[in-house]
């Protein structure tokens, strides 16, 4: 598909209630990572003078925000809630066309965004705090949550609508307002979010898009000394450095990062429902989940037949543009990606035995357009291999074979991430094992390791992040402070921890 230049629509900023350019004036593209000669949009090169303009906006947005009574919050956002369900189809064909995942995927995309805004929703109604017995007579004491102030939201493009609704969700429903950046290679699924929550009646200001580079606009908005909390998804190394630059004014900051996860597969596992896991896992959006399984951790004494069930799956995954529905695995998202993965390809070559898959395959008719790559498997891996050890983000599985469970269990641990994980067994007790040693986040038994639900903590342990928890409710401590109140009504001065104890 080409399109001439003047049929390519251009989106601004959204500052304070208006779609505006940009300062500097400057643009940048998004293209279809299936067909680069099809430009999704024009959207705004944005600078520090426009990121600061947002805060400004969000700033002045916060008082009325802050004073709107949560549950009248909550009235908004069930509206939105219910606009994306409206348009979770549109959102979700421009999602694929913008970044490339296979049409149902990105339906469950925008469902997750969905479901989180209803939950957060109704946290405008909850925001439980703590109603407690004070030690002393005639006096009351309780918690409540207080929102801090400016979020800064910078977002991944693998989650275009999810994302940014598991982190926008719980900032505003407990009074903060944003300023999101959201990824370069998805500002037009941004927009589209946008437009939808302005249409549910979020005040002017109280949502802000600025869209750049991470450098141009990410960065100043992390430094800013208006913005009270930072939510970030995306490289550790990125991560390190925004808490390294937000560190200089203690500004929070939340941070999800990458994940080495892994499966593994017991000598007693169904192991017909394990490859389902495995190939979900590995390939679905092509590898490119926080979450996605990139090692198979496969008993020895299964480890050929599983491979030999597994293969024969991969080889008949079809790639192809994420709206045809003959489609298993789309593109990756940039010729950056593509060429990344290329590389640990090579890697895999010299190294370990590549099973199946390994080249690009965009010499394919039909494919010549995109960033297509194979599904990729790859054996003989040892647990501190680099293949083993680094975040592919594409679709390339490294297999590890294992005498026991004990070595199943150091080879797993053995990452600097802590994400996701997941055992396939038949035995309770080895089931049970797993879920006190694997050191992760999120653990998985007799399923893979996507598929996180919305109403449960999301996040990962060591360098899968900085401790906090995106999703359920443990999601409002990362944009709430505590305040705890006594009031005394007992007329006389009590002095905690002295009067009222025995002599
Ligand atoms: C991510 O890849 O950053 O559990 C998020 C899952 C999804 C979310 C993934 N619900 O795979």
């Amino acid at each position: 598909m080409t399109e001439s230049r003047a049929e390519i629509p251009t989106y601004g900023n959204f500052i304070g209630g208006e779609w505006v350019e940009s300062t500097g004036g400057g643009t940048f593209t998004s293209v279809n990572p299936a067909d680069t000669r099809d430009v999704v949009g024009r959207f705004q090169a944005s600078s520090a003078a426009d990121a600061a303009m947002a805060v400004r906006a969000a700033e002045e947005a916060g008082p009325g925000w802050r004073r709107t009574p949560a549950p009248k919050r909550a009235e908004i956002m069930f509206r939105f809630a219910s606009l994306l369900a409206e348009h979770k189809e549109r959102l979700a064909r421009e999602m694929t066309r913008e970044m490339g995942k296979v049409l149902p995927e990105a339906r469950g995309d925008v469902q997750e965004g969905i479901d989180i805004a209803f939950l957060m929703a109704g946290e405008g109604r909850r925001m439980f705090g703590d109603t407690v017995p004070s030690e002393l007579p005639d006096k009351w004491a309780m918690s409540v949550r207080e929102p801090l102030g400016v979020a800064a939201i910078v977002t991944p493009w693998n989650f275009p609508i999810a994302i940014p609704c598991w982190k926008m969700m719980p900032a505003l429903i407990t009074g903060n307002t944003v300023v999101w950046k959201p990824a370069s290679d998805t500002p037009g699924s941004a927009a589209l979010l946008v437009e939808l929550l302005d249409r549910a009646g979020f005040p002017a200001g109280t949502v802000n898009l600025v869209t750049g580079s991470g450098e141009a606009v990410g960065m100043p908005l992390v430094e800013n000394p208006d913005v009270a909390v930072v939510s970030f998804t995306g490289h550790v190394e990125t991560g390190r450095q925004i808490a390294r630059r937000a560190a200089r004014r203690l500004t929070r900051v939340a941070l999800e990062l990458g994940g080495k996860n892994a499966i593994v597969v017991m000598d007693d596992a169904d192991l017909d429902l394990a490859v389902d896991g495995i190939v979900w896992s590995a390939f679905g959006t092509t590898g490119q989940r926080c979450t996605a399984c990139s090692r198979l951790i496969v008993h020895e004494r299964v480890q050929d037949d599983l491979l030999d069930r597994l293969t024969r799956r991969v080889l008949g995954l079809r790639l192809g543009d994420g709206l045809d529905p003959a489609t298993d695995v789309g593109p990756l998202v940039n010729a950056a990606a593509l060429q990344r993965v290329a590389g640990y390809a090579d890697l895999a070559r010299t190294e370990h035995t590549v099973v199946c898959g390994g080249r690009p395959a965009t010499d394919r008719p039909g494919l010549e357009h995109g960033h297509f790559f194979e599904p990729t498997i790859v054996r003989d891996v040892r647990p501190m291999d680099r293949l083993a050890q680094e975040e592919i983000f594409g679709p390339v599985l490294s297999v590890i074979g294992v005498p026991d469970y004990a070595a199943a269990v150091t080879a797993l641990n053995q990452t600097p991430y802590g994400l996701s994980s997941s055992i396939y067994t038949r035995s309770v007790d080895t089931a049970f094992r797993a879920m006190r040693d694997f050191r992760t986040g999120l653990l998985y038994v007799n399923a893979g390791t996507i598929g996180a639900e919305t109403h449960l903590p999301f996040g990962g342990m060591k360098q899968s992040g900085n401790g906090h928890r995106e999703a359920g409710h443990a999601a409002l401590d990362t944009f709430t402070e505590w305040k705890a109140i006594y009031v005394d009504y007992s007329g006389r001065l009590q002095r905690a921890q002295i009067d009222n104890q025995p002599e």
